[in-house]
């Protein structure tokens, strides 16, 4: 299966994270990306597909805070990398805001997430890697794959948060769409819910998303992903919520991601886009799914079976001396 990267994809470096009341090490590295490039061997770096696909589903507002956000914050005598500490709960109207601590509230949804001076470049070609794999599907390849990192699922159209700035998976649907793809099926076996993909198409009709993830009840983003949230008016029926307990194993959740495929099947989707992460394998650090290395490989066999042209999105997985392994299981066992 053809991969993309960008080395620039290893700039974004935040050095720490709040996390449980405490600063922690960022657990979102470039590690991660280098292990799994020490695993999966060839990668080709993506060509330059310019901002217009990122455009067509983010906010121009949002895109220029990202570029600008580690400027100000160095402006305004800041040390380390931008953080958020206020965020606008209720909306009451438009400010025309300037002061970096209001912006950073205004474009992000947490505080684990912190922008450094690379942040922009990073996402940039994270999501140049996710177009460059669209495009390879859109010219016939039956599959292909884009080592995104940062991730992209928890992004909203003018939100980062979770790790994630520009949401890769919706980007590459929308660029699917725009080559003339009817329907586009975005399926998300993070073990995270990713809300901002959920967001982005909740009123679209023409994009379908499926969720499994540890139930929000429980797990990190809490106020989204939830069973009863299905979409609304075009978008209505067209997102399907699966949340599973802590300590799920391959049983459950392989019998429901079978549900999340008959569904998509059900949709008429032509083309898949998949936002894989191994965050739901039974070592990882900061999650609470019991999936093993040889489990991905399973579960990729059922997602190929769905017979769709398909494009894997890399987004979560922090148990980095096994991230390798669990990548390529599930890349081989999608190739059968
Ligand atoms: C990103 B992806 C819990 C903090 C949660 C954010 C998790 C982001 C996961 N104390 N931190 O979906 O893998
Ligand atoms: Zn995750």
């Amino acid at each position: 299966m053809k991969a993309f990267f960008h080395r620039r994809q290893l700039l974004h470096a935040p050095t720490r994270e709040l996390h449980n009341g405490g600063f922690t090490d960022y657990a979102e590295t470039p590690a991660r990306a280098e292990a799994i490039l020490a695993a999966i061997g060839d990668v080709q770096m993506p060509g330059d597909f310019g901002e217009k696909p990122i455009l067509a589903v983010h906010d121009a507002g949002y895109v220029e805070f990202l570029k600008t956000a580690a400027e100000r914050w160095a402006a305004a005598g800041r040390p380390g990398d931008v953080t958020g500490y206020v965020w606008p709960v209720v909306r009451r109207r438009a400010l025309a805001l300037d002061r970096i601590d209001a912006l950073v509230g205004r474009y992000s949804f947490d505080a684990s997430s912190p922008i450094t001076a690379d942040t922009w470049t990073s996402a940039y070609w994270s999501a140049q890697s996710a177009l460059a794999a669209t495009q390879a599907v859109l010219s016939g390849e039956r599959s292909a794959f884009a080592l995104c990192r940062p991730p992209g699922h928890h992004a909203g159209a003018d939100y980062l948060g979770g790790y994630c700035h520009l949401n890769v998976a919706a980007i590459a649907a929308q660029a699917a769409r725009d080559a003339g793809v009817r329907r586009v099926a975005i399926l998300d076996i993070d073990y995270h819910h990713g809300n901002g993909t959920q967001d982005i198409f909740w009123e679209r009709g023409d994009v379908f998303y499926a969720s499994i993830h540890a139930d929000p009840a429980s797990d990190y983003p809490f106020y989204w992903g939830h069973a009863d949230e299905v979409g609304e008016g075009n978008g209505a029926g067209a997102t399907l919520n699966l949340p599973l307990p802590r300590g799920t194993g391959l049983a459950v959740f392989r019998r429901t991601q079978g549900m999340a495929l008959e569904a998509i099947a059900a949709f008429g989707a032509e083309l898949l886009v998949v936002s894989f992460g191994a965050d739901t394998y039974a070592g990882d650090p900061i999650s609470s799914f019991k999936l093993e290395t040889p489990d991905y490989a399973v579960l990729a066999a059922d997602i190929a079976a769905a017979c769709l042209p398909t494009v894997i999105m890399m987004e979560g997985g922090y148990a980095v001396d096994a991230l390798g392994d669990n990548v390529a299981s599930l890349l081989l066992g999608f190739a059968g």
